[in-house]
């Protein structure tokens, strides 16, 4: 056995002896054949695998520019994604559990007005709760539905969303042989859309837009460019209201600005956008020192008629739009003439300010020619949260000027709410300074109207101080006794015997409501350095500006020039 182990392990060395393949040339050709075949074995592999990997590298590469590129054309996507994830993880975050049930009521507040809609009013402009039918007011256009749709997106309410988008796909007609109110039917229509439409991404929303901003158009085809504030819908027919003795209105003409301004970033067409802007260039050229206008202007010469100068009724979102416009517009060059006119009205805002004896409570008083009224609407409440938002562009002396008098002006607000028996405000009010009461409601309904909480929301959301959460907690507490009833929410007749009336206004959907909800929840739900809020609290996605109509068309390239281009690509815009 020992021998056999020997002689077979001789019999292996053997191949490693260089002798044995020298001796016979056989044995060397076939060695060296051997060798050259692995060598191109082991060559080809490592080429093989070098060109995978550079074809790996190239396809990583390919992949991660479509992924750039489908970024880019989904701006819409990441909003959604964006205002889902804060507005459906909001129980995740550290907030106070206070806050968070106080905005769970106004959230059950919504869904109870919002059914009751549905219920009784489905399609029409507005609900009568008390005798459980829908009216038109508004010529048929589902107002209140539209006007619900983003505080249903924000609320996280989906169906009820998808509900009220089935209707606007399949329902909704702007077709109607109608006078609408221009102001009106954009503050609630077109920013209603244009809203959902930035939220949701949701096409419809934007063709639905375009089309009833098109009806409104020839109202502006006046020899000023200030529009005629009544159009008919189907006709075109523009007109003025009789009682205005023909001219147009302040606010009515001045409150298109960023509803018309979106539509043309949005569907990559100016004409909108020229039309508003028009507007106001007109009135800058005759602009006064105070910039204060009266509330009446002829559309024919463009000029102010004799009449009431007021941050409230007719008066008063003139002067938001003017500083909403410049947020909108990223606060850049070409948007500083907004912001200079409505610095130019604030510093006339300071001439009407006066402050009561013995409460000190700050108003904001009227002026007719050269007399001062000691009058108040509740409408001008919206002021305090318009100045405590424009008081950030100014140096910090005038900056905290501002922001005192938004904070003074909030608490006479506020009052206008805790002063009555209902806990509710009143339409106006009038102040006696010197009397032991000197503050007092002259119009005494209350129409669900948003102002003092849309003025509360943003002191909250400017200075995080929680003292505001709890006025409009207080405030809303005094809607649900007396406003809340079976089917709905209703207005009081009068604020001190608690009479109700018989309408839920859209705006208390679209406005009251949805700002009670944000003052509740964190500053991450529509942050206001990416929206800004129309006057009837739609938020409009901030996004580059198109410096003007006519520049829009030599920019190629730009930002916004791009947006236009990859959503025209992707089918989501209209050409222009
Ligand atoms: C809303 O339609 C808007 O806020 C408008 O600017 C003023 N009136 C109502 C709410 O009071």
């Amino acid at each position: 056995m020992a021998r056999t182990r020997s002689s077979s392990s001789s019999n292996t060395w053997r191949y490693v002896n260089p002798a044995y393949y020298l001796k016979r040339p056989k044995r060397l050709a076939l060695l060296f054949m051997a060798f050259v075949s692995v060598s191109f074995f082991v060559w080809d592999r490592q080429t093989l695998v070098r060109e995978h990997e550079d074809e790996l590298f190239k396809l990583k590469e390919e992949l991660l520019q479509l992924q750039n590129q489908l970024e880019e054309l989904k701006p819409d996507d990441s909003i959604v994604k964006k205002i889902n994830t804060t507005s459906k993880n909001l129980d995740d975050l550290p907030i106070d559990p206070i806050e968070n049930q106080r905005r769970e009521k106004v959230k059950d507040a919504m869904v109870h007005a919002w059914t009751s809609y549905e219920k009784y009013a489905w399609g029409h402009d507005e609900l009568q709760p008390q005798s459980k039918n829908g009216v038109d007011s508004f010529g048929g256009l589902g107002a209140t539905l539209i006007d619900s749709l983003d505080t249903l997106y924000i609320m996280g309410l989906d169906e009820e969303f998808q509900r009220a988008k089935e209707w606007i796909t399949n329902s909704l007609d702007f077709n109607k042989n109608y006078d609408a109110s221009v102001f009106e039917t954009t503050i609630r229509v077109v920013g209603g859309l244009l809203s959902a439409y930035d939220l949701s991404g949701e096409h419809v929303f934007l063709e639905k837009a375009k089309d009833i901003a098109d009806r409104l158009l020839p109202a502006w085809d006046t020899p000023s460019g200030i529009p005629y504030n009544i159009i008919n819908l189907v006709n075109g027919n523009p007109h003025n209201p009789g009682w205005t003795g023909g001219d147009s209105i302040l606010a009515d003409s001045g409150t298109e600005q960023l509803e018309f301004i979106a539509l043309s970033q949005r569907t990559g067409d100016p004409k909108y956008q020229q039309k508003v802007e028009n507007v106001i260039r007109e009135l800058n050229k005759t602009f006064p020192a105070d910039g204060l206008l009266p509330i009446y202007i002829n559309p024919h010469k463009g000029t102010t008629s004799y009449s009431t100068i007021t941050f409230g009724a007719m008066g008063d979102s003139f002067y938001e739009y003017l500083l909403k416009v410049w947020i909108q517009g990223n606060k850049t060059a070409a948007v500083k003439p907004y912001r200079d006119m409505w610095e130019t009205s604030m510093k006339g805002l300071l001439t009407l300010v006066r402050r009561t004896e013995p409460s000190s409570f700050a108003y904001i008083s009227e002026k007719i020619g050269s007399s001062l009224i000691d009058k108040m609407d509740e409408l001008a409440c919206f002021a305090p949260g318009m100045i405590a938002l424009g008081s950030s562009g100014y140096g910090p002396d005038e900056s905290s000027k501002f922001l005192n008098l938004a904070e003074e002006l909030a608490w006479t607000c506020y009052n206008f709410y805790q002063s009555t028996p209902t806990k509710l405000a009143g339409e106006n009010y009038f102040f006696h300074s010197g009397q032991l009461q000197d503050m007092s409601v002259g119009t005494s309904w209350n129409i669900l109207r948003p102002e003092t909480v849309e003025s509360l929301f943003y002191l909250w959301r400017l200075t995080g101080n929680k003292t505001y959460q709890e006025w409009g907690w207080d405030i809303f507490q005094a809607f649900e006794k007396n406003s809340r009833v079976e089917s709905g929410y209703v207005g009081l007749k009068d604020v001190n015997t608690g009479v109700k009336d018989n309408m839920m206004q859209s705006f208390f959907l679209a406005e009251t409501l949805k700002y009670l909800y944000l003052l509740f929840s964190p500053p991450s739900v529509i942050p206001l350095d990416e929206w800004v809020f129309n006057t009837e609290a739609h938020p409009l996605r901030i996004v580059t500006r198109v410096d003007s109509p006519e520049a829009s068309n030599s920019k190629q390239g730009t930002s916004s020039n791009n947006i236009r281009i990859r959503a025209r690509k992707e089918g989501r815009f209209d050409k222009p």
